[in-house]
């Protein structure tokens, strides 16, 4: 089939709803959860917004609003940049991640089970070893989705905030190694705040998922939902962030294609 009657055939699909589109982004608001880091470090800021008309004086036709949010809030992808192993790596921020790398495939690692027993739970590379084993192996370039169904939880739960800080589940450093070194993925996507665990400051490296594939130039994206409704395999997904200069992430809408 040429690549012209291949692109047909998708816009066919697309109108015809062969293929579906699943919205995997949390809607942005003041009432987003956030991540809070300990004391000195700083802070993501929430999003938040004035309005600058609404059919009135300041505007009489026309609605609009300026907002302020970090780049690290939301639903949000993070670059190479965002983390010192990746500070002199090419093309390391939002705006030079090259756009060929802004559509993949999916892989979804379902674990939500353990997770609801677990909310430490992490996942290693034998329990990726045993997803393999039963659909098969995970192709370079690739998203690898973490399903924890975190994203579920109403926010005092999906924050799990407890005195020694957020207890949510994450990858365990085999686990980031082996997608890095022996499948060479495009990146890590997750339900929960961070693509680390709550508890990772306290793994080795400390933030294995950030440190690891932020060194090796992969992506990460965050605050995803409704992996559920997606299948373990064949999904693509696309998702570029903004093209914010020298940006270390940003907010974006995460959007999976999935065949009926
Ligand atoms: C900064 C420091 C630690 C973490 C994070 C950011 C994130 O999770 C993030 O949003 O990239 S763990
Ligand atoms: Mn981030």
């Amino acid at each position: 089939m040429s690549s012209t009657q291949a692109l047909a055939d998708f816009a066919h699909a697309l109108a015809n709803g062969a293929i579906t589109v699943i919205d995997l982004t949390q809607t942005l608001s003041e009432d987003t959860p956030l991540l809070v880091l300990p004391e000195p470090f700083g802070q993501t800021a929430a999003f938040s917004r004035e309005e600058i008309s609404r059919y009135d004086d300041r505007g009489i036709a026309w609605h609009w609003n300026n907002f302020t949010v970090g780049e690290h809030t939301g639903t949000h992808f993070d670059a190479p940049i965002h983390w010192v192993s990746g500070k002199d790596l090419p093309d390391n921020s939002v705006d030079q991640v090259p756009v060929s790398k802004l559509i993949g495939p999916a892989f979804v690692l379902d674990f939500s089970a353990e997770c609801a027993a677990d909310p430490d739970f992490l996942l290693t590379a034998d329990h990726i070893g045993d997803w393999e084993a039963a659909h098969g192996a995970i192709t370079p370039g690739s998203w690898v989705l973490f399903r924890t169904d975190w994203s579920k939880r109403d926010t005092e739960a999906y924050t799990n905030r407890r005195e020694d800080g957020a207890h949510t589940p994450g990858p365990a450093t085999d686990a980031i190694r082996f997608l890095i070194e022996e499948r060479n993925i495009m990146g890590f996507g997750v339900e929960t705040i961070g693509t680390d665990a709550g508890q990772a400051h306290l793994l080795t490296p400390p933030y294995p998922a950030h440190t690891l594939l932020h060194g090796a130039g992969k992506y990460g994206l965050q605050c995803l939902e409704n992996l559920d409704k997606l299948p373990a395999t064949g999904a693509i997904l696309i998702a570029p962030p903004l093209k914010i200069r020298d940006g270390s992430g940003s907010p974006l809408r995460v959007l999976a294609l999935v065949a009926e």
